[in-house]
């Protein structure tokens, strides 16, 4: 008989007593639920004796976002802490560490990393994170090709691809940005004013055709062991620091998904800084951090990924003259097609971001919204044009031009 229950704070702090060799035993244990994302809950365990602290995380048999209405399985807690273990030993550092999984709990303890802050919440504050878009390249790079059939044992890749099959949170990311946001769905949250910009995506063939294909890669193509949620609320960072968290969607699927997450989220926060900065020189200042930002990003990312490939890979085929080349052009394009998918919906679908939705003023997060749409659905419809990360940033200057 399964023990599950969703711990209370009290149940937390006990079972945090009981670890072996993590609190001394004159602990001063106090424990504060401080789960903000859709899904879990999250227990942060501090003993004000040793001053150490610890993370429990436990997933809930339901969306906590919906509600009980909306079951999901527990399994992805296992997921998410066999994602964790395999992103560190890839890229120490960069992620928490994982001391201990629980299955009956569906429980993850975990480092503490509250001395970082959510990347989301730093960028909406206007803080620069200099040493982020080397993190996150090499981050994307490493566990990308590591985790591929171009940087693993492709046997032992088939395998691995077993024990992440996530059939419920593949299925949330299938529906809320590959099927939702492009038709009248009852999930969607739309804010008035845009209403008729999105009614006239429902009706832009061109436009579903190009999110037919996308859904069409993020169902069907399994290239390496994505994150499969890395958004800006994923990433824990400081100046100096960035730790990638909540690899709960993970599973086998598309390079450019985990890519296009972050420059999406980037993008995001840019098209929303005219609701955060009032000092025009300030807003394009900080507007211009972002797409060099992005631009880094892809470049860091294809610089280690290009140097892995051509030192390590596990595949004599693949060193075939002209086949990286290509690999990294298509590449590029899924990344555009899925930054473009994972804007849009962050704008009108279910579980938007703080970046545009919290703007006080209606009309300041209109112009942000029209103008996320307008970046999203350019680069869904470019993408499998697109040749340099720059027609990204060109686009979305001009984009701001054209809004404001
Ligand atoms: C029902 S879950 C909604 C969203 O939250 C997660 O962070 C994912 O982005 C998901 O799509
Ligand atoms: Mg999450």
């Amino acid at each position: 008989m399964s023990h599950y229950h969703p711990l209370t704070e009290q149940e937390a702090i006990d079972y945090a007593r009981r670890l072996p060799d993590v609190f001394p035993s004159n602990a001063e244990l106090s424990s504060r639920e401080i789960g903000d994302g859709n899904l879990n809950l999250v227990f942060h365990i501090t003993d004000s004796v040793s001053g150490r602290s610890l993370i429990l995380k436990q997933a809930l048999p339901y969306a906590k976002v919906v509600g009980e209405s909306w079951p999901l399985s527990l399994d992805r807690s296992r997921i998410e802490s066999e994602a964790l273990v395999v992103q560190e030993a890839l890229c120490p550092g960069l992620v928490p560490h994982v001391y201990t999984y629980d299955t009956e709990l569906a429980l993850t303890v975990m480092e503490d990393l509250s001395d970082h802050v959510i990347m989301r919440r730093g960028l909406v504050e206007g803080n620069r994170y200099p040493l982020f878009a080397e993190h996150i390249g090499h981050f994307l790079a490493h566990t990308l090709f590591y985790t591929s059939d171009w940087g693993m044992n492709q046997q032992e890749k088939k395998e691995r691809l077993g024990r992440f099959i996530n059939p419920d949170l593949c299925k949330i990311t299938e529906d809320l940005i590959f099927d939702d946001p492009y038709r009248d769905a009852e999930t969607n949250n739309i804010h008035e004013p845009i209403r008729p910009d999105v009614e006239k995506l429902w009706a832009d063939q061109e436009l579903l055709l190009e999110v037919a294909f996308l859904r069409e890669k993020f169902l069907t193509h399994a290239q390496a062991l994505l994150h499969g949620d890395l958004h800006t609320g994923s990433i824990f960072v400081t100046p100096e620091s960035t730790k990638v968290i909540d690899p709960e969607f993970a599973y086998y699927g598309p390079m450019g998904f985990d890519i296009g997450a972050v420059l999406a989220n980037l993008l995001l926060n840019y098209c929303g800084q005219a609701g955060w900065k009032s000092d025009q020189a300030d807003l394009e200042s900080f507007r211009n951090y972002l797409l060099e930002t992005v631009e880094a990003v892809w470049t860091r990312f294809e610089q280690e990924f290009r140097a892995l490939w051509e030192e390590k890979t596990v595949d004599r085929m693949a060193r075939t003259p002209g086949f990286l080349d290509s690999f990294l052009a298509r590449l590029l394009q899924d990344t555009f097609g899925f930054t473009g998918a994972k804007m849009v919906r962050r704008i009108h679908g279910l579980a938007q971001v703080a970046d545009i939705n919290r703007i006080e003023d209606a009309g300041v997060r209109a112009v942000a919204e029209r103008t996320a749409l307008h970046i999203g659905t350019a680069l869904i419809k470019h993408n499998r044009q697109a040749a340099d990360i720059k027609e990204m940033t060109d686009l979305a200057r001009r984009a701001v031009q054209l809004h404001s």
